[in-house]
């Protein structure tokens, strides 16, 4: 008999919108029926390219995004849009705009947009559109766009499980590229200087030209750059050409997988510490128990040093003895 699970996972994979938009609030919200859920999807993930596309707020990032998602469109490919939108106080403008970009696709089965918020845990808004993203894989969609705002770690964390991330830069803004964060220019595949209807394009191209002639890449791509007038949709079938050629690039040397790597690398290290963490301080470590032992640590009646040794080696005699009966239930 067909399970319940089973059922919402066809209906998932057969892209039924509804559906994809149930199973996004629940990776979204790390409900507890989640985990089971992505379990389930992973198995039919891995074929979606997902383009990274970051930059500061007003670059031009989402016009930038909706016209990569009608040329895509045009190719007969199917897009999700994931567009994560953390700096506060544009976060209600920015997604009303985006609602109303979203209209326009409303009648096309073959585009999914989801906007999310700042959840006041950044490292959360990582792990929630790593799941989003299989979310949408498994419902088939070929290509997957992550619209995010390029200005601290976490955003860096967001872009970096995206085969391809393009850095979206913008003439005039005082965003002198020097000043840009060096994180996100290291992790630009693509340049994208939007808004080149503007003054001063040329002089931004110029710059980033001068700081690429000094870094070395390990996979030795030079990343290209490109020059966009997102509202009039010019040089958007130029950028879907460059993210072509450069997944051609890292397929021809083998890339694809060893990027993939890297990112599964560290993302597989933050769910272990997250799942570790959750366990520790569900089963063990209450709120108010926390509370009073940072009260002890405040009035120097316990040093904190001792306290976490402590702590990590009652709790692992204890996984020890339950770890026995664990193996014993998988049958290893
Ligand atoms: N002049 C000009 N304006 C643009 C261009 N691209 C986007 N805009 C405008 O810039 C503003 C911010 O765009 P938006 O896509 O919301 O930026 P985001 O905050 O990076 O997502 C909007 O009013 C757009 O219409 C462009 O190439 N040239
Ligand atoms: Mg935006």
């Amino acid at each position: 008999m067909q399970t319940a699970l089973q059922s919402w996972v066809d209906r998932i994979r057969a892209g039924e919108m509804r559906a994809v938009a149930r199973a996004i609030s629940t990776v979204e919200d790390g409900r507890p029926e989640s985990r089971d859920l992505l379990k389930a999807l992973f198995n039919f993930t891995g074929r979606a390219r997902v383009i990274g596309l970051t930059g500061a707020p007003g670059a031009g990032k989402s016009t930038l995004v909706d016209q990569l998602a009608r040329e895509y469109r045009r190719q007969e490919r199917t897009v999700g849009i994931i567009a994560v939108d953390p700096t506060s106080p544009y976060t209600g403008g920015a997604i009303l705009g985006d609602r109303i970009r979203m209209q326009a696709h409303h009648a096309d089965p073959g585009i999914f947009i989801r906007s999310m918020a700042t959840r006041g845990n950044l490292g959360g808004l990582a792990r929630a559109t790593t799941d989003v993203t299989t979310v949408l894989d498994a419902g088939g969609k070929d290509i997957i766009l992550i619209e995010t705002v390029g200005v601290g770690q976490d955003e860096i964390d967001i872009v970096r499980l995206a085969d391809v991330t393009v850095v979206i830069l913008v003439p005039g803004m005082g965003d002198d590229v020097q000043t840009i964060k060096a994180g996100i220019m290291e992790i630009a595949d693509i340049f994208v200087i939007n808004k080149s209807d503007r003054e001063g394009a040329d002089r931004v191209e110029r710059e980033i030209r001068s700081m690429q002639s000094l870094a070395i890449r390990s996979d030795k791509w030079t990343p290209p750059i490109i020059k966009t007038v997102a509202s009039e949709g010019q040089g958007i079938a130029e950028l879907a050409g460059i993210v072509a050629q450069y997944e051609q690039y890292l397929r021809q040397q083998d890339l694809l997988l060893k990027k993939k790597i890297t990112n599964w690398r560290e993302r597989l290290i933050e769910m272990l510490r997250d799942a570790l963490l959750e366990r520790l301080l569900g089963q063990r470590l209450p709120d108010a128990e926390i509370a009073r032992l940072a009260g002890e640590i405040a009035e120097h009646r316990r040093d904190p040093y001792s306290l976490v040794e402590e702590i990590i080696a009652d709790f692992t005699k204890n996984t020890h003895r339950g770890g026995a009966e664990a193996r014993e239930k998988v049958g290893t």
